[in-house]
């Protein structure tokens, strides 16, 4: 499985609150969207930007888990207890800003219980203002186990997401293929040469960024067929 991640540049400050206060994250459109392979960021993106990571969590045991953090600028950890529905998610723990990059007692949270098998609503809120910047959660099972981060194998990713199938991926990597290559001018002389590479590299980067999204998908499809001969 994989997570969601969506990131809204441009906005400054170094708490989850600067995020949540600001009209583009209410608005809800982020600036780039990703699937990650667990629960952790990728590291030094940029600077005033905040970053939702979203999916649902089904765990491999019953009973007490506890969470662990860390990030730089600050985040913030929210678990549905009782389920799918984001709306009832509530804050589990918190790692203000400034962290390093290791794992802490001092960022543990209290006990959660939850159920093998039942998909509960996660999500992390991270904020990063300047500086360094980067979030992961991991867990302590039940038996004691760590994990940490906590692997995609443990998450489905959000709904929404589920829905699209192969044939609309391949037709929406199409359309954005033909728009960056209809930017291709003819011309002489360095600057139409330098003109044509951009573009180039800017088609390259377009048709790279579908990978991860037909590997999703694919994912996503297994997992329902897995799901399904139960
Ligand atoms: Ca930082």
């Amino acid at each position: 499985g994989v997570l969601y991640s969506e990131i809204w540049n441009g906005i400054g400050g170094s708490t989850v609150q600067d995020l949540l206060n600001h009209p583009k994250f209410k608005e809800g459109n982020p600036d780039s969207t990703a699937y990650l392979p667990g629960a952790e960021s990728p590291m030094d993106i940029g600077e005033n930007f905040g970053r939702r990571i979203f999916g649902k969590l089904v765990p491999p045991e019953s009973g007490e888990y506890h969470f662990w953090v860390y990030s730089d600028d600050e985040c913030v950890v929210r678990i549905n207890v009782s389920g799918e529905n984001p709306e009832n998610a509530r804050e589990i723990l918190r790692r203000a800003t400034f962290g390093t990059k290791a794992w802490s007692e001092k960022n543990r949270s209290r006990p959660v219980t939850l159920s093998q098998g039942k998909r509960y609503y996660f999500e992390i809120l991270h904020k990063e203002g300047t500086g360094s910047d980067f979030c992961a959660v991991g867990w302590t099972l039940p038996s004691g186990r760590l994990e940490r981060p906590i692997p995609g194998k443990h998450f489905r990713a959000p709904n929404h997401e589920t829905s699209t199938t192969f044939s609309e991926l391949r037709e929406s990597m199409r359309a954005e293929i033909v728009k960056v290559a209809q930017e291709l001018k003819k011309g002489d002389g360095d600057a139409a040469e330098t003109a044509m590479s951009e573009t180039l590299a800017s088609l390259a980067e377009t048709a790279l960024s579908y990978e991860n999204r037909f590997r999703a998908t694919f994912e996503m499809y297994a997992e329902n067929l897995a799901s399904s001969s139960d």
